[in-house]
């Protein structure tokens, strides 16, 4: 049965790209791109675009009619920093989209759902280092809340109802084509722009602060590996923890400086230091390595020079 796709929140960072993907493995008209807002010139010509609030449930459930749409890739969200200016904001609009859209697979409008968590569900009390599928989550950010609370809600309408909504817990997600929005891990996509437009940067968190860290190719293989899996092989139904790298600012700039030899990077740490300090170092995803073959394809080395090579083009 050929599969019709709705991305709700297509104009964004990972959303605009997993579009782009998704079209060339389904084809462009069976991809329906949308957003509060129009994305970039690639994505508004390749397939159909719709505005749509991803709150708004009366619109999609009218847009899954009109498109016959089978599987809902839920992406709009309110990041980490932004979540801190807006904690009401934030919850509504991370929470009510969620809940809407489990109501439209349990009420059987559609027939999968995907919704990403991270791990900004991990707080200060979770184990720092190869932190496990099963811990403590004790989330001190206002995003990681609506995390935690929303892989719960998944996990809840999978097994009352048989909704079929998988989730991944990514890593900060970096990339070059659409730059990110009010996240934490920003600075990881801004210090190559910085690199090759000014050949320096200031990194708003510290030189030692080590992240769990993903190439935006990575992140779009896993969320289309993990969607395509047999429902059999997809045995949590919270969210996977998702890996491939991890890494401090001071060996980016080390990497950075193969390609551009006199880079320099400042630090002066902003509030954005402590949602950073409350997040895993490393991340141990053998579940989803072992339940569907999940295998990460770019390190530091090459991702810094696979971006260097096409931001300077
Ligand atoms: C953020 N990029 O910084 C997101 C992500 C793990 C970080 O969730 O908020």
């Amino acid at each position: 049965m050929s599969e019709t796709i709705l991305i709700l929140g297509a104009s964004g960072q990972i959303g605009n790209e997993l579009t782009q993907e998704l079209r060339s493995i389904y084809g462009n008209s069976s991809v329906i791109a949308s957003d509060i807002k129009e994305g970039n010139e690639e994505m508004m010509s390749s397939g159909p675009f719709e505005i749509i609030d991803a709150t708004d449930k009366e619109t999609i459930l009218k847009m899954v009619k009109k498109y016959k749409v089978s599987q809902v890739y839920l992406l709009a969200a309110m990041l980490s920093a932004t979540a801190e200016k807006f904690p009401q904001k934030a919850w509504d609009l991370n929470m009510s989209s969620l809940l809407g859209v489990l109501e439209l697979a349990k009420d059987k409008h559609i027939k999968q759902v995907y919704w990403p968590s991270s791990i900004a569900v991990f707080g200060p009390t979770t184990p720092k280092e190869n932190t496990p599928q099963k811990t403590i989550i004790e989330p001190s950010t206002v995003y990681g809340i609506s995390k935690l609370s929303g892989e719960f809600w998944c996990n809840y309408y999978h097994e009352k109802y048989g909704v079929d909504v998988r989730s991944l817990r990514y890593p900060g997600v970096i990339s070059w084509k659409v730059k990110p929005g009010g996240g934490t891990t920003d600075y990881a996509v801004d210090i190559y722009f910085k690199a090759v437009e000014e050949g320096n940067y200031e990194c708003f968190v510290s030189k030692e602060t080590r992240l769990p860290m993903m190439y935006m190719n990575d992140a779009v293989a896993a969320t289309i590996q993990l969607m395509q899996a047999k429902p059999e092989d997809v045995k949590i139904r919270t969210s996977y923890n998702l890996a491939a790298m991890d890494f401090t600012p001071e060996e980016m700039a080390v990497e950075i400086r193969k390609h551009i030899p006199n880079f320099k990077v400042s630090y002066k740490p902003d509030s954005r230091q402590e949602i950073a300090d409350s997040w895993p170092s490393s991340i141990d995803d053998s579940e989803a390595r072992k339940d569907w073959n999940w295998q990460h394809k770019f390190n530091l080395t090459s991702m810094t020079s696979d971006i260097l090579k096409n931001i300077q083009n």
